[in-house]
C-alpha cells in the first residue's frame, strides 16, 4: 500500500465523524459520463442549452429529451466498488454523512441510506406550478396541467436550503472530510471541504487528476475511485 494511502486509511479508521462528498468521478467507472473533461457531458451539450431554467422555459421538450436519454443511460449502469465501499462505511461506529452532487441515485442503489443529494435526482420530477415532487413516470405534464420539470438544481438555481444546511453542519463537525471524484469547480459544494478544514478536519481527496482542492488537501490520493476507495476504506487495511 502507498504510504500516504496507508496513513490516510489509519486516520479514517480512527475518525468518528466522517463526511464524504462525491462528484461525477465516483460514477465514471459505472459508465455514467462526467460533466467536464475529455469525455464529459458538457463536451457534447452546452450546459446553457440544457441545464438552466431559461433553457427549460424556451424548449421543455428538448430538455426532457436530454434527461430521458440520461435516465436510460443511468438505468443501464450499476454501482461500482467505490459506491459499495462507501455504503459499507455506514456499518462502522460513528457518524457518516454522504453528500453527493450526483443525480444518478447510484449511492442508494449500492445500499447507502444516509445520502444528501445536493443537486437533486434524475428520476424525480417536480410540478412547475405547485412544486410537488414525484417519481418520473414518463408524463411531462402534471395533473394540474402545468409542466413537470426534472427535480435537478440547474445553474443559477438555489439548492434546497434544508439539504444544504445539513451538508454545511456536517462539514463543520467533521473529523475527516473525504472528497471523491469532483472537479471542485461548482459552488456551493466546493465550499464544504474548506469549511471542514477550517473546523480542524483532515481533508483527503481522491481523484484521477489534481483539482483546485488539491493544494489545500492533507492527502491527495491519485487514481480511480473504484480502486482507491476499497483500499482506503477496507476494515483491516494491509500494512
Ligand atoms: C475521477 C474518475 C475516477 C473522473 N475516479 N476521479 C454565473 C452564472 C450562474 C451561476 C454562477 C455563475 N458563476 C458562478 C455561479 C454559481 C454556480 C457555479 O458554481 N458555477 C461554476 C461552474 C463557476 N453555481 C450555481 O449556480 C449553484 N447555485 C447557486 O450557487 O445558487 C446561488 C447563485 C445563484 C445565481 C448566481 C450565483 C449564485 C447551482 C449549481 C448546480 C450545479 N448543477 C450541475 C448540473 C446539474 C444538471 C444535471 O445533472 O443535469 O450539477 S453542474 C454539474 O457540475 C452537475 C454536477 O453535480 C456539478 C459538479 O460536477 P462534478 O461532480 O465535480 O463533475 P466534473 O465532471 O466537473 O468532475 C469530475 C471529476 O472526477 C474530475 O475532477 C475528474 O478528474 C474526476 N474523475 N473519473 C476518480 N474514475
Amino acid at each position: 500500500m502507498r504510504p500516504e494511502l496507508a496513513e490516510a486509511a489509519r486516520i479514517l479508521g480512527r475518525a468518528r465523524r466522517v463526511v464524504v462528498l462525491t462528484g461525477a468521478g465516483v460514477s465514471a467507472e459505472s459508465g455514467v459520463p462526467t460533466f467536464r473533461g475529455e469525455q464529459g457531458l458538457w463536451k457534447t451539450y452546452r450546459p446553457e442549452q440544457l441545464a438552466t431554467p431559461q433553457a427549460f422555459s424556451g424548449n421543455p421538450e428538448l430538455v426532457w429529451e436530454w434527461y430521458q436519454h440520461r435516465q436510460s443511460v443511468v438505468s443501464s449502469c450499476a454501482p461500482n466498488p467505490a459506491h459499495h465501499a462507501l455504503a459499507e462505511l455506514e456499518g462502522r461506529p460513528g457518524s457518516i454523512t454522504l453528500i453527493t452532487q450526483n443525480v444518478d441515485g447510484l449511492h442508494r442503489r449500492a445500499g447507502s441510506e444516509n445520502v444528501l443529494e445536493l443537486h437533486g435526482n434524475i428520476f424525480r420530477a417536480r410540478c412547475t406550478r405547485e412544486g410537488g415532487v414525484r417519481q418520473f413516470e414518463g408524463k411531462l405534464k402534471c395533473e394540474c396541467g402545468a409542466w413537470l420539470r426534472p427535480h435537478i438544481v440547474w445553474f443559477g438555481e438555489q439548492l434546497d436550503p434544508v439539504i444544504l444546511e445539513g451538508a454545511f453542519s456536517a462539514a463543520r463537525r467533521a473529523e475527516v472530510f473525504l472528497a471523491v471524484g469532483t472537479s471542485s469547480l461548482v459552488a456551493p459544494a466546493n465550499l464544504l471541504a474548506g469549511m471542514a478544514a477550517q473546523a480542524g478536519a483532515t481533508v483527503i481527496e481522491v481523484n484521477l487528476a489534481p483539482t483546485p482542492l488539491t493544494v489545500e488537501a492533507d492527502f491527495f490520493l491519485q487514481g480511480p475511485a473504484g480502486e482507491v476507495l476499497p483500499r482506503l476504506l477496507a476494515k483491516d487495511p494491509p500494512p
